[in-house]
């Protein structure tokens, strides 16, 4: 078996009103180790396609309720996420048939009789371009994954701050639930780096990333890296009694880490500011996120004034 002949993840669905030739496209089609799903005519097809994956589509023209043209125009106008290769398989096999056909968004045109050779091939066709489709959209997916995070350490990055804390200011009002930003900078970081050399420093800023990740709530509260050795986590449901108290947690957490550098081990410690924000104290703002990025930081400096490894709210 050759590498496009392997299983077809996918079933194929087949639109035709004649029951006897509906039987025979799928007898072939099984035969040549296709699954296959049956609509009876272009409605019925295009309910399933609304409904399910089915990215490879073979109908026949003259139906009632829906014929193939316009189950091909229906398709093209749905917007799928996925793209959907339709054949057209039918007995009209004049040029205007086929221009107009393909006009209406079919992928292929086939005139019956097929045989299961040619079908065989047109499938093979029809799943060079789906997966390429496919293999596109993962490739896509891991990039933008890829611009969401911090590559030094894995945690979210300051794009990623600015997107979505607005849908998170939106959900804030929609629901009036309060919503906490904790900011945070390590302390005389310059030191570390001019002490134990930059790959030192690296491996504090992966540790304290690991430490704020670990230490609040999974897929609820989300930590960012927002500048050089600078923090962010917000904290939705959150109101500022909570965040204080996080805050406070992270900073303990961060004192104990410990990097091994030779014998010994280098320890740092952090300022934190946290600002909170619950509806309805204003009418509704939406850049409120950055207004609590802003009153956060000016927290953390006054942390830094008032002698660092503090909490200011
Ligand atoms: P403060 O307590 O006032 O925050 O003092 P600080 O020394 O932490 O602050 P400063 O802003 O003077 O220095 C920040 C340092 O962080 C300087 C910069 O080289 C270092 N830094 C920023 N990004 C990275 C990084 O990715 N890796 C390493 N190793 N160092 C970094
Ligand atoms: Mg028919
Ligand atoms: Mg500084
Ligand atoms: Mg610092
Ligand atoms: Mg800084």
């Amino acid at each position: 078996m050759t590498d496009e002949q392997r299983q077809c993840p996918y079933p194929v669905l087949i639109a035709e009103d004649n029951a006897l030739l509906r039987a025979v496209l799928e007898g072939n089609l099984r035969e040549i180790g296709y699954d296959v799903v049956v609509a009876i005519d272009g409605k019925d097809a295009l309910a399933r396609i609304q409904s399910g994956y089915f990215p490879l589509v073979i109908t026949d023209w003259v139906m009632p309720v829906m014929d193939g043209p316009e189950l091909c125009r229906a398709v093209r106008s749905l917007g799928l996420e996925h793209y959907t290769y339709l054949i057209l398989l039918t007995s009209r096999d004049s040029k205007e048939s086929i221009i107009s056909g393909l006009e209406a968004g079919a992928d292929e045109y086939l005139v019956k009789p097929v045989t299961p050779e040619e079908l065989t091939v047109r499938l093979m066709t029809a799943r060079r371009i789906i997966d390429l489709e496919s293999s596109l959209k993962q490739s896509m997916e891991e990039v933008r994954l890829l611009t969401m995070r911090d590559p030094l350490t894995g945690i979210y990055n300051r794009r990623y701050l600015e997107d979505r804390l607005h849908q998170e200011v939106k959900r804030t009002f929609r629901y009036e639930r309060p919503i906490s930003v904790v900011m945070f900078d390590i302390d005389h970081f310059k030191r570390v780096n001019d002490t134990w050399g930059h790959l030192v420093g690296d491996q504090v800023l992966k540790a304290c990333a690991e430490s704020v990740r670990s230490g609040v709530r999974e897929n609820i509260d989300w930590p960012v890296r927002y500048g050089g050795e600078e923090f962010v986590v917000v904290l939705p449901e959150t109101d500022m009694a909570g965040a204080v108290i996080v805050a406070e947690r992270l900073r303990q957490r961060i004192a104990l880490i410990q990097t091994s550098v030779g014998d010994g081990a280098v320890t740092v410690t952090a300022s934190f500011g946290v600002a909170s924000f619950t509806p309805p104290d204003q009418k509704e703002d939406l850049s409120i996120g950055e207004v609590l990025l802003e009153r956060a930081d000016r927290c953390l400096y006054r942390a830094k004034g008032e002698g660092r490894n503090r909490v200011c709210s």
